[in-house]
């Protein structure tokens, strides 16, 4: 079945799906940006369930993601994902975030997430080129069916990224 898209310009920390997605960094343990923003407004529950993860299974590859409840969010689950710093290398980089938001929504319906929202991957403090990063989201969502999924949410915080989305979604 294929997943209903939908595009949101705001903050990820108020929407209500089932799962929402974090630009995390390999060490788990918060940072600037979004992971920033759902820590502080999620509360500590995040952060001591991200160190027993840690604890479990060391550092979260680039490209991969865990699950964590969602604290004080009005999300059930938050989904780390850890995207690739841009260097340049634009095959390999735009492997790596494609397996974000793969691996991302393998593990959200192995939870049963019927909503997902996510962030632009990548697109902060990781420099990734916004056009591709947006190209790559699109196409994997377009081409993950799901029996479960029912919706994904791209929530657009900055102007640039949401003008990009709202352009390539009406293709
Ligand atoms: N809601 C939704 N999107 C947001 C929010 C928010 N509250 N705040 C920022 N964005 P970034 P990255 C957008 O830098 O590039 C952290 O320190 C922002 O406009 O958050 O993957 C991590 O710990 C941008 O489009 O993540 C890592 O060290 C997008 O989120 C590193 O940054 C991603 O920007 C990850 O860098």
């Amino acid at each position: 079945m294929n997943m209903k898209i939908e595009l949101i310009k705001g903050d990820i920390t108020k929407v209500e799906a089932d799962a929402i997605v974090n630009a995390a960094n390999s060490s788990l343990l918060g940072g600037g940006g979004v992971d920033g923003a759902i820590h502080r407004a999620g509360g500590k529950q995040i952060l001591e369930e991200c160190i027993e993860i840690r604890n479990k299974q060391g550092k979260c590859k680039t490209g991969e993601a865990v699950v964590t409840t969602a604290g004080n969010l009005p999300a059930k689950y938050v989904i780390h994902t850890v995207g690739p710093v841009w260097n340049g290398d634009e095959e390999k980089e735009s492997k790596l975030l494609t397996n974000c938001y793969k691996n991302s929504l393998k593990l959200a319906e192995s939870l049963g997430v019927k909503t997902i929202a996510f962030p632009n991957i990548s697109t902060g403090i990781y420099r990734f080129p916004k056009e591709l990063a947006a190209k790559i989201a699109i196409h994997e969502v377009k081409n993950f069916k799901s029996e479960i999924i029912e919706k994904v949410i791209f929530i657009c915080f900055d102007d640039e990224n949401a003008e990009i989305y709202r352009t390539l979604l009406k293709e």
